[in-house]
């Protein structure tokens, strides 16, 4: 902030752009681990990396070139018990897949100690079924909020793209098992297309 006088917003952004520079230094740092698996946890903010030219950048410098790469994207659980919070969040996973096009994604429901069985059944039912997704929003949304919600799920219905929600929970160590399944599933259908 007081090198290039900004406020605490801009200096983030700069922050990340700086990482640029140091992507060789970061990448020889975790060779010296020789790791089978690399975890990049990239901030929650996404103009701050997915939104930034430099997030692709990163994400393809730090996969060593390999093919076996995934973006997960996390539903807080705090944020999408209703349907209005569910669409935005789906709204945020779409713009994520758009800008890592190349990479598969894997969506996953985060925190899911904090929900009840019925509530995580009814969000990953609204991520498989959007017609179910409007049931609810007609249901449990009214004036403007319900119109939009409507027209929103309306395209992703349209788009035809359903991606399953993987529910998890760090706190309990909970579906991770099935996290990982679906992680080897994606780079094993990655490597027989590539070869
Ligand atoms: N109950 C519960 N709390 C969790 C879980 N994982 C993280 N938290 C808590 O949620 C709070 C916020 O943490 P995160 O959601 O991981 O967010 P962050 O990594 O700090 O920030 P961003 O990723 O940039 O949004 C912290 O208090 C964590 O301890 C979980 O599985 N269950
Ligand atoms: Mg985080």
């Amino acid at each position: 902030m007081t090198k290039y006088g900004l406020g605490p917003n801009g200096a983030m952004i700069l922050a990340s752009d700086l990482m640029v520079n140091y992507l060789d230094e970061i990448k020889k740092e975790i060779d010296e681990y020789n790791p089978d698996w690399i975890f990049v946890d990239t901030a929650g903010q996404l103009e701050l990396f997915a939104f930034r030219d430099t997030g692709p950048l990163i994400a393809s410098s730090l996969g060593f070139g390999s093919i076996q790469r995934a973006v997960s994207f996390l539903f807080d659980s705090n944020l999408v018990l209703r349907p209005n919070g569910f669409i935005s969040t789906l709204l945020l996973a779409a713009s994520v897949q758009f800008r890592f096009r190349r990479i598969p994604q894997i969506n996953v429901l985060s925190k899911v100690d904090l929900l009840s069985e019925e509530q995580i059944e009814m969000i990953v039912n609204w991520s498989q079924d959007f017609k179910a997704l409007e049931d609810s929003t007609n249901e449990r949304e009214s004036g403007l909020i319900r119109e939009l919600s409507m027209l929103i799920s309306d395209v992703f219905v349209q788009m035809g793209s359903t991606s399953e929600l993987i529910p998890c929970s760090i706190k309990e160590e909970d579906g991770l098992d099935i996290l990982f399944g679906s992680l080897q599933r994606v780079f094993d259908s990655d490597k027989s297309q590539f070869y």
